[in-house]
């Protein structure tokens, strides 16, 4: 079997190169040549290109014919979005199309990451049949991608989407929320800083482990029938609960909140119901949350005292 994965060098789609070359897959993964640098899975096949080229990535799939598509690669950052939504949707939007032609054209299945954004304010659980309605640039392209995905799916491509909630792990950019708790704990734990800067904390979301939700992306795309799941843990805890596991009941006295860290419109809760991909797909969340942010919390730690290692190397050669 060969996949094809686009953002292969992001948090989700490192996990889901390395699950489908544990599986016996032949993995292409594209990259673009301004995110190298990036670890990428050993034994991937690395294709260089924009996921926004439409002529590139369709000779690509050409000459490749994988069975399986999975378009990971966005623009994920909620709050930037808000300042660049046109580039959000070129990219969002644009590259989905791009994909979903390729699949159609070349008869392959393809899964697309949607994603809990696209809810927005809803009060009680989401599920599969939630209506959409985004309070996010991000969240709007999100939403036009996935009814893409139902779209091709009514043309009779094998197309399905999965609404996935925030998901984390220590591959996760040091923009989101999590990665900022952990660092923040580990530079002022370390001394280097005082406080931690953060915004909404009031904030709430359900967060799992980014290697759990690449399980169910597969799980998808083994069905007979394309569907679209949600996938998330079913428990929402808000940003003082992960300050209360990062660093412990008495945080606010190294918190500090910044207003410019808030986004022009808040998402502020989310919560959801994943039972849909629990009795179809047999899937399940295994890492705790307590565990995730004990290891990303020690990711942080080690990376700091990498680099600490390196600027006091430096000194010492400095005269
Ligand atoms: O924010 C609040 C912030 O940026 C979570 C993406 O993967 O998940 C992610 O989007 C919450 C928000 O994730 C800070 O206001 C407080 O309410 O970690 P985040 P997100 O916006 O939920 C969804 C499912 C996706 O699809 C997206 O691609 O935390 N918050 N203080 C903060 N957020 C950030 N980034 N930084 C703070 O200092």
């Amino acid at each position: 079997m060969k996949a094809f994965v686009t953002g292969a060098s992001g948090q989700d789609g490192f996990y889901l190169c390395e699950l489908l070359l544990e599986k016996g897959y032949e993995v292409y993964g594209l990259v673009r040549r301004t995110s190298q640098g990036h670890e990428l899975p050993s034994g991937i096949e690395v294709v260089e290109g924009d996921l926004t080229e439409a002529a590139p990535l369709i000779k690509a799939i050409a000459t490749i014919r994988p069975d399986e598509i999975y378009n990971l690669a966005a623009l994920s950052h909620v709050g930037i979005s808000f300042e660049i939504p046109n580039e959000t949707f070129r990219v969002n939007v644009g590259g989905a199309i791009n994909c979903l032609e390729a699949a159609k054209r070349y008869g392959a299945k393809i899964y697309q990451a949607s994603s809990s954004e696209m809810f927005g304010n809803h009060e009680g659980p989401c599920d599969e049949t939630t209506p959409l309605n985004p309070v996010s640039p991000y969240g709007a392209s999100k939403v036009a991608a996935h009814h893409l995905v139902r779209q091709y799916r009514e043309q009779g491509v094998f197309a399905c989407a999965g609404i996935l909630f925030n998901h984390e792990s220590i591959r996760r950019g040091g923009d989101f929320v999590t990665q900022r708790v952990v660092n923040g704990v580990a530079r002022v734990r370390a001394g280097l800083d005082s406080k931690i800067l953060l915004g909404n904390l009031d904030a709430q979301r359900d967060w799992g482990h980014a290697k759990d939700y690449v399980r169910a992306m597969y799980l998808m795309m083994q069905r007979s029938v394309p569907e679209d799941y949600i996938i998330a843990t079913g428990r929402t805890r808000s940003v003082r609960d992960l300050l209360d596991v990062a660093w412990g009941p008495n945080w606010k006295s190294v918190v500090e909140v910044d207003k410019a860290l808030f986004r022009p419109v808040e998402l502020s809760t989310l919560r959801a119901n994943p039972s849909r991909a629990f009795n179809d797909l047999g899937w399940r969340p295994w890492i705790p949350f307590e565990s995730m942010i004990a290891s990303m919390l020690s990711a942080a730690r080690e990376k700091l005292s990498e680099q600490r290692e390196v600027n006091f190397g430096v000194s010492r050669l400095r005269p």
